[in-house]
């Protein structure tokens, strides 16, 4: 099985960092192809910075689909351009936030999210009202934290989010904890034993998900508004994304 696991930034600390992540949980028998869009923003922290992160995970599903990818991960918990990526292939697509929410439904009644900066939090807040999580989700917490200061060693990261963590843990009523964003990959297991209660991130709950379903051999539905784009021709830029319109 070969999971193309794409970081929608331009950061290849954080890419590496993801690809050992998703390496560490996956099966024996599963491939992790990483990569990541060759332009767009170094970090995602805006809605801006993820209008434009879309446009390069389609490219990079688009490649994927000539190397024949069994599924697909798109591990920026804003899941850019998730549903379009769907529409491009026959395999899964599995978003790092969606991931995670659905695996602290399966261990806990109520949730909270710890994320980055207070303004990237609305873009969970939306993402828990489009997938129906709403419900689940005690709280959105922000540690402001820019992205990239998960990518300093020498920084107070973890420091920052064990803190915003803990409060989590004992003021929101919760039973788990969902890490919001890609570069917390590798500080699960060090939260998960210091605050004594389960923490999910997104990018091992979307490998383990998709290596699920392409077991079971369940792909994204083509019946419907998932199915492959309507061909059209493009202008400028977006030229060669274009395929002769179907005339049936
Ligand atoms: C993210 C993430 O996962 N990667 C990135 O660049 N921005 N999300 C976030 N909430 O900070």
């Amino acid at each position: 099985m070969q999971i193309h696991v794409i970081n929608p930034n331009t950061t290849a600390s954080m890419t590496d960092k993801i690809g050992a992540c998703a390496n560490r949980v996956a099966a024996e028998s599963t491939r992790i192809h990483v990569s990541q869009p060759e332009s767009g923003p170094v970090s995602i922290e805006s809605h801006f910075d993820e209008a434009i992160s879309a446009v390069g995970v389609l490219e990079e599903i688009r490649r994927g689909e000539t190397l024949a990818m069994d599924a697909y991960v798109i591990a920026c918990f804003g899941d850019p351009g998730l549903l379009a990526a769907r529409e491009l292939t026959r395999a899964p697509v599995i978003g790092i936030a969606e991931a995670g929410f659905h695996l602290a439904t399966l261990i806990s009644t109520r949730f909270s999210v710890v994320t980055t900066l207070s303004r990237t939090a609305i873009i969970a807040e939306h993402l828990l009202d489009q997938y129906g999580f709403r419900h689940h989700c005690r709280r959105v917490r922000a540690t402001d934290l820019p992205v990239l200061e998960l990518e300093n060693p020498a920084g107070n990261a973890y420091q920052a989010l064990l803190e915003e963590c803990q409060r989590a843990r004992d003021e929101d009523g919760i039973g788990a904890i969902v890490l919001g964003c890609g570069g917390m990959a590798d500080l699960t297991e060090r939260l998960t034993h210091d605050l004594q209660l389960p923490v999910i991130e997104g990018v091992s709950a979307a490998i383990k998900l998709a290596e699920s379903l392409v077991s079971l051999g369940l792909g994204t539905s083509k019946h419907g508004d998932l199915a492959f784009p309507r061909p059209k021709p493009f202008a400028g830029r977006f030229a060669d994304w274009s395929q002769e319109p179907d005339r049936r």
